[in-house]
């Protein structure tokens, strides 16, 4: 990806542990390289199809001198967060805090910070066989979309599905989205957990009746197996409920594990 680079950008701000830090200030540099396709900006020379790199500037400057944080690591966290916000174009960024006045009593050039933070794709399974199914779903779906840090970019429809597995219960109501997310997998997963909570959801009986269960079900193309998260959701291929759906709004998305598309899994499922 192309790359927009803003160097030593100075700003006069207060960020630090120490009181005195948070009340005299000091200098602080930040660069940032903002990954931002340019080719179309490139080929029409029309600043509307780029990032105005003069509006960037300004935005960290205020940011930097509007808020205190004790950390360098907190204000590059939040300075990523708001920038990965506010300006769209601006796919990830690797951003740089420098504090070269930092308080140590020793001769030293300077002290920094640097991240690297981004959007990240995600797939989600919802289900539901429980009271109001479909107002569970759409209240969830609801949450999901109010959190910044979340989009929701497309919605497949929801079905009626039978119970998979041995539990004898009710019939489900299944579908999936795609989301654009700043969330790392581990707190897109705590976020979706918290939403099942508010939905009354009871940990039971395992692949039993549930007001809500949402899954992660891919997160970008990345292959994840903690105690707490295994993706790609590692059932899915025996899944009509998922596959169906997923048919509907990523028919050539590739399986990062199978290298097979979600397309060519449906057709063996069946
Ligand atoms: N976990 C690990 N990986 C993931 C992931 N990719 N996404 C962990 C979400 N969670 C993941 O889940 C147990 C633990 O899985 C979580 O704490 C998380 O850390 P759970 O929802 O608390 O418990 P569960 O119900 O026992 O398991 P799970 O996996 O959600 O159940 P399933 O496998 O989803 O099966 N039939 C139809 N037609 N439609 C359905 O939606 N659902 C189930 C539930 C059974 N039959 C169904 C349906
Ligand atoms: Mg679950």
């Amino acid at each position: 990806m192309d790359i927009i680079r803003i160097n030593e950008l100075e700003v006069y701000a207060y960020h630090g542990v120490y009181a005195d830090e948070r009340e005299k200030g000091q200098f602080f540099y930040v660069n940032a390289d903002l990954y931002v396709d340019t080719r179309k900006a490139g080929m029409t020379d029309d600043l509307n199809y780029s990032v105005n790199y003069g509006t960037v500037c300004e935005f960290i400057a205020d940011f930097m001198k509007n808020n205190t944080y004790n950390l360098i690591e907190t204000a590059a966290e939040q300075l990523a967060q708001a920038l990965l916000l506010e300006f769209k174009p601006v796919k990830s960024l690797l951003l740089e805090v420098r504090k070269p006045s930092a308080p140590i009593a020793l001769e030293f050039g300077s002290v920094s910070v640097e991240i690297v933070r981004g959007w990240h794709e995600a797939y989600i399974a919802f289900g539901s066989n429980m009271g109001d199914r479909e107002k569970y779903i759409d209240d969830a779906l609801a949450a999901v979309g109010k959190l910044p840090q979340i989009e929701i970019e497309a919605i497949s429809d929801k079905i009626v599905t039978a119970p998979y597995g041995n539990v004898e219960q009710e019939d489900f109501l299944n579908g999936v989205i795609k989301v654009k997310t700043l969330l790392p997998a581990e707190e897109l997963l705590q976020i979706l957990q918290q939403i099942e909570q508010h939905a009354g959801r009871k940990r039971e009986i395992h692949w039993g009746p549930r007001t809500l269960d949402l899954d992660i079900l891919f997160y970008d193309d990345e292959i994840i197996a903690t105690n707490n998260l295994v993706v790609p959701h590692p059932d899915m291929k025996n899944r009509e409920f998922v596959l169906k759906p997923l048919m509907q709004i990523a028919p050539y998305k590739v399986h990062p594990v199978y290298h097979k598309t979600i397309k060519d899994m449906y057709d063996e499922l069946r």
